[in-house]
């Protein structure tokens, strides 16, 4: 088994240095090189290349056996220990000059995440969460907010289908969810929404057709802030395709919500 404590010195030193890099790329937004990916909507930066390439280089330097899974360049090595990285989590929000995207790293030890960090540069917010042993931003222990009206939860959600051009939309449930919770919000990057419900700033969140690498971190971290997650069932056999994260205290109202919703 891995020394967690070592690698999540490892890890907060990494994510950091791979945070300055973002910063470096975001002073020159207007000259950075975009491709498009599956469709033209869905882009990625240069920005997004060179910091998964940071992040691989770092990781082969100090664990040369483990292997990576990461947005950009897929699936490498085999091992015990796998590194799921997401370079730029909320590319759109990056290129566009906002806040709310972040670097989104966990470490998966036979299957199973015990590591994560969730990096936010422009607001030098650090996430960070290890398995049993609770989660903290910057430093300090975080926990889940009280809500437990679903009137007064403030939820977010995404959009992938749309911009992958599905049929299924989001847009039906994120109007019924609309009828009943106090207000929703897109920040575009659903590693930091998920830190947010960590963090009691958000009470909840839900996204559809979602990828490992943009939720494995943030499920780790709301589980140990004392959360729940899990898919639209409430079980974990839809996960990552179907994330339903939430303080607990309103888990069942929202699957409530979300059931005549399940295809
Ligand atoms: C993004 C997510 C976001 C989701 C987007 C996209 P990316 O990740 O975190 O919440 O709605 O469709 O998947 O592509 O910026 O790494």
């Amino acid at each position: 088994m891995i020394d967690l404590n070592e690698a999540e010195n490892f890890l907060k030193d990494m994510i950091l240095r791979a945070g300055e890099l973002t910063l470096d790329y975001r002073r020159r937004l207007s000259s950075l090189k975009v491709d498009s990916k599956a469709t033209d909507r869905d882009i990625v930066t240069e920005a997004d290349k060179a910091v998964e390439s940071f992040l691989r280089d770092e990781i082969a330097k100090k664990y040369p056996d483990h292997g990576v899974l990461g947005e950009e360049e897929g699936e490498t090595g085999h091992s015990d220990c796998r590194w799921v990285i997401d370079p730029i989590d909320g590319t759109i929000a990056f290129l566009h000059g906002q806040y709310q995207y972040s670097i989104s790293i966990a470490l998966e030890y036979g299957g199973e995440t015990v590591l994560a960090a969730v990096y936010a540069p422009a607001l030098d917010d650090l996430f960070t969460a290890v398995w049993g042993q609770g989660a903290k931003l910057n430093g300090e222990t975080i926990h889940v907010s009280k809500t437990a009206a679903i009137g007064q939860a403030v939820f977010a959600t995404g959009f992938p289908c749309i911009r992958a051009g599905m049929k299924e939309t989001n847009l039906p449930l994120f109007n019924e969810m609309m009828m009943h919770i106090r207000d929703v919000r897109r920040g575009g990057s659903a590693a930091l929404e998920l830190c947010f419900v960590a963090c009691g700033q958000l009470d909840g969140y839900w996204e559809k057709h979602i990828e490992l690498y943009d939720v494995a971190a943030g499920i780790l971290i709301v589980e140990e802030a004392g959360g729940r997650v899990s898919d639209y069932k409430g079980s974990s056999e839809g996960l990552p395709r179907e994330v339903l994260a939430t303080n607990g205290l309103i888990h069942d109202q929202s699957m409530g919500l979300i059931k005549p919703f399940i295809l």
